[in-house]
């Protein structure tokens, strides 16, 4: 899959791809990432890409021209397996399933909000979406970016190695958190690992991962515990 990011700062994914699983998928030819600088679609001398609000109050939005250019020449024909997508505070909330339906694609091109907000028509009449990474505030949407695109590319053809199947991860089949790990020492400063998981006893060790990623779920995440019930019960 091709991903686009379109940004006012290209420089600051110089590190977040560099590393690890991302970096890997790149090398071997399964995801690329393309940063596209908006400043590249200005007219302008100054290459401006913000303005004043109509009808007055803080701060700059994004100018609509530049995203617009911007997208149109990167993709000049739109097909539906070429995703826009809008990343700002008023997004829909991004989760695993929309991760797995994003994953669907064959490029994405994800547009970085900034300042106070995008002109409206970049949303209504450009993108295919609009996602946030949650209810906190950020100051632009590159991190978002890099958010959804690390998840997304787990979830292709081969990202992974086997050993860790993205199958099996939390938010997969049973919608809970995964179980607590240890690893060595069995005794860390006086704290040791439960005792049913140096048994040896595999029956008993997956009744026990089953029974603390439970315990865990519903003391860290009472939602998931309620909307797994919800789906079981309909
Ligand atoms: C809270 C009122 N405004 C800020 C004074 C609104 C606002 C505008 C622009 C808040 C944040 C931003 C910049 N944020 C993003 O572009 C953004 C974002 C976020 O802030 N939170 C979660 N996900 C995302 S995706 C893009």
């Amino acid at each position: 899959m091709t991903f686009h990011i379109l940004t006012i700062f290209p420089e600051f994914f110089r590190g977040p791809f560099e590393h690890g699983i991302i970096q890997r998928a790149r090398e071997s030819g399964r995801i690329a990432i393309e940063i596209h600088d908006l400043r590249g679609w200005t007219r302008d001398r100054h290459r401006t890409v913000d303005d004043r609000p109509f009808g007055g109050g803080e701060g700059m939005v994004l100018k609509p021209g530049p995203v617009f250019e911007a997208v149109e020449s990167i993709w000049p024909e739109r097909n539906p397996d070429r995703r826009v997508i809008l990343l700002s505070a008023q997004g829909r909330k991004f989760d695993q399933a929309r991760a797995r339906e994003l994953a669907g694609a064959s490029e994405l091109l994800l547009i970085c909000g900034r300042y106070e907000g995008v002109d409206e028509r970049v949303a209504e009449h450009l993108a295919d979406e609009e996602i946030s990474i949650g209810d906190f505030v950020l100051s632009g949407g590159e991190l978002a970016a890099a958010v959804v695109i690390d998840a997304v590319a787990r979830l292709l053809e081969g990202v992974l190695g086997n050993e860790d199947s993205a199958v099996h991860e939390s938010f997969g089949e049973d919608g809970l958190l995964d179980c607590p790990q240890y690893t060595r020492p069995a005794d860390f400063r006086g704290w040791k690992v439960p005792e049913t998981l140096v048994s040896g006893n595999h029956e008993e060790i997956r009744k026990w991962r089953k029974q603390a990623a439970l315990e865990k779920t519903a003391r860290l995440r009472p939602d998931l515990i309620e909307d797994s019930e919800l789906r079981t019960t309909k």
